[in-house]
């Protein structure tokens, strides 16, 4: 299979300790996938869709209580808790690696050993990183094989470079008391056991791609964001790429791939579809930002997508997806609250049972045919908005980072930061309403700077400085802004009406970018004229535009409560910058007041 003596060292040792009846190596043949879905039909991971209208589709349940990433079982394990921050769980890498060995142990007995190699990056270009995932689980195999570039190109590559992110993964007996995701960035190593959820076992992803690639990323000088990568097709044909961070389940995907309104549409605006999930950032000769998608597919969530808010995805997912935890039809279809179409008469609901519109639980609560973190995979390629620049090594160029966050009150539509370290601090401070993403209580607001609270693989404290610092290597930095699409009036409604409509705000941002537009300065950066934004064919009600625009200090001046809190907890390693930028903040608010 491999000449690579220390992988082959590895895959034994893991052999050893998890005990699987055998070992198949991963080719990334279509002959290889055909065996192993047939094999997960058997065996009930899967759940063969109408392949008259969906080829290549299957449905996975996963287990009740594994439905999401588990925050609370994730774990950090540097040597130094310092190291890890204030923000992560923390475990000694000693007591993490003795923990899970004892679940790992015999884990895999009567089961398979899946040896997958992949790369996250185009294989062989020099922006990419090399994983090797070991895992029990075919629904994590053929999952990875949409995700990542796997197989024997990969294995070729690994003959020269010795580098490679081990990972290993067991269902286990998908106990959530005996659950847990470690990261060892100082080994470059992830060991996940007892879950068989996307986030916390397809290893490359959030694991690899962000929490270790962060850690990396700050000694090689680059970035590794959760963020979207879209271009933008300006009227004049040129195409402005543009990269926006916003927390789990806050819009990247419908954003990466909308439909021009009508109204704009006409001016021959057109998408183009990079990433929308994560972000891999490098500065180049140039002293431009250059942005790469690490990933090869898409982890989309399925409540909320119909053609409407996102038709590109609708499109994407006809074909070779695999669906987890959505509702079954009888003409085995598959269907989710959000979906196009009536609301099916009756279905198998996401945990199996038999299910019908309007059924409630025991405490009067509506039982939902698809879970609302359920979610599916496709192939990037599927997408009809997918970029002609996806496999180019060298990336896109950044003109614009946009921060966001799901705030029913304060933060306006959009605005623009005064400059870098500005920006950064605005990143630093992003908030955000709790959503179904991740376990835990929904709607609570919550800090999740550069929406990477839950991703970060060391101290953020750490993080800021790396940003600030990156900030002075870029003689073309992008411009800085922060976007709300989900501000609500006094009744709860949203002001904005969001999805294919934020191209309007997106297209202030890009005429920011170009000097094209002036603007009103505020306490907190600089707001759009209601005028300067193009909202032919969009009728908002009277007053609406000016809502979503205003800037109320005093409700700023209690934010920054919630800021300094949150700040004070990196103690010492905060950077005086961002400090600078909070007093300076506060100055600003209580001059203007
Ligand atoms: P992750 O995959 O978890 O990182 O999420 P994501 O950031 O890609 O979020 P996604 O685009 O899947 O959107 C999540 C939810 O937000 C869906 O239910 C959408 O319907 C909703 N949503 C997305 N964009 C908008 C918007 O502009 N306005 C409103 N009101 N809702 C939106
Ligand atoms: C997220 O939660 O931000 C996701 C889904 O993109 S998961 O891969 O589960 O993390
Ligand atoms: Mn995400």
């Amino acid at each position: 299979m491999t000449k690579n003596k220390k992988l082959k060292d590895w895959v034994s040792k893991m052999a050893k300790l998890c005990q699987p009846e055998e070992i198949v190596w991963i080719d990334g043949t279509d002959a290889q996938r055909a065996v192993l879905e047939k094999e997960a039909l058997e065996s009930g991971e899967l759940i063969q869709l109408n392949q008259e209208k969906l080829p290549g589709c299957y449905l996975h349940r996963t287990a009740i209580d594994d439905v999401a990433r588990t925050e609370h079982l994730t774990f950090i394990c540097t040597k130094k808790k310092r190291d890890a921050g204030p923000t992560n769980n923390w475990m000694p890498p000693k007591t993490a690696y003795k923990k899970a060995k004892a679940i790992f142990k015999g884990a895999m007995a009567n089961r398979t050993m899946y040896v997958i190699p992949f790369s996250m990056g185009p294989v062989g270009s020099e922006f990419s990183k090399i994983g090797v995932e070991l895992t029990d689980s075919r629904y994590v195999v053929l999952n990875m094989l949409i995700m990542t570039r796997v197989g024997n190109a990969v294995l070729r590559h690994l003959e020269e470079k010795d580098h490679f992110t081990k990972c290993l993964h067991s269902k286990a007996d998908l106990n959530i008391n005996r659950r847990m995701i470690l990261h060892f960035p100082e080994d470059n190593t992830i060991w996940s056991v007892g879950s068989g959820y996307g986030g916390n076992v397809l290893l490359g992803k959030k694991c690899l791609s962000l929490r270790i690639a962060s850690f990396i990323a700050r000694r090689e000088r680059w970035f590794a964001e959760h963020m979207l990568i879209m271009g933008i097709e300006e009227p004049n044909g040129h195409v402005e790429y543009i990269a926006a961070a916003f927390p789990s389940a806050c819009g990247k995907t419908n954003l990466a791939m909308l439909i021009p309104p009508e109204g704009l549409k006409i001016k021959g605006y057109r998408i183009w579809t990079v990433g929308d999930d994560i972000a891999w950032m490098r500065v180049d000769s140039d002293g431009a930002l250059w942005a790469v998608n690490p990933e090869s597919g898409f982890f989309g969530v399925a409540p909320g997508t119909n053609s409407y808010t996102n038709f590109n995805m609708v499109e994407t997912i006809k074909k070779n997806t695999i669906y987890t935890n959505v509702l079954l039809k009888p003409d085995k279809t598959v269907w989710w609250e959000g979906a196009d179409g009536e609301i099916p008469a009756s279905g198998i609901d996401w945990q199996g049972r038999p299910w019908k519109p309007g059924m409630k639980d025991h405490n009067g609560k509506p039982i939902l045919g698809a879970q609302p973190n359920s979610r599916f995979t496709s192939p990037i390629v599927n997408c009809p908005s997918a970029s002609f620049r996806l496999e180019q090594h060298h990336g896109v160029p950044i003109s614009a980072i946009v921060f966001g966050g799901r705030r029913q009150h304060l933060a306006p539509l959009v605005y623009e930061t005064f400059n870098w370290q500005h920006g950064v601090f605005v990143g630093a401070t992003m908030a955000s309403e709790r959503t179904a993403a991740q376990v835990g209580e929904l709607g609570e607001v919550r800090r999740d700077p550069m929406a990477m609270l839950p991703f970060c693989g060391y101290n953020m404290a750490y993080y800021f400085k790396h940003w600030l610092d990156m900030g002075k290597r870029m003689p073309k930095a992008p411009k800085i802004f922060h976007v709300n699409w989900f501000r609500t009036d006094d009744k709860g409604k949203f002001l904005w009406p969001g999805f294919k409509e934020n191209l309007r705000v997106l297209e202030w941002v890009l005429d920011r970018c170009n000097n094209r537009v002036g603007a009103r300065e505020t306490s907190i950066g600089y707001v759009p004229y209601p005028a300067d934004i193009d909202m032919t064919g969009l009728d908002l009600s009277e007053g609406a535009l000016e809502k979503l625009l205003e800037v109320e200090n005093k409700d700023w001046l209690e934010e920054l409560k919630g800021i300094r809190k949150f700040f004070q907890q990196f103690k010492k390693d905060m950077p005086a910058q961002l400090w600078d930028e909070y007093k300076n903040l506060e100055k600003r608010l209580k001059s203007n007041d």
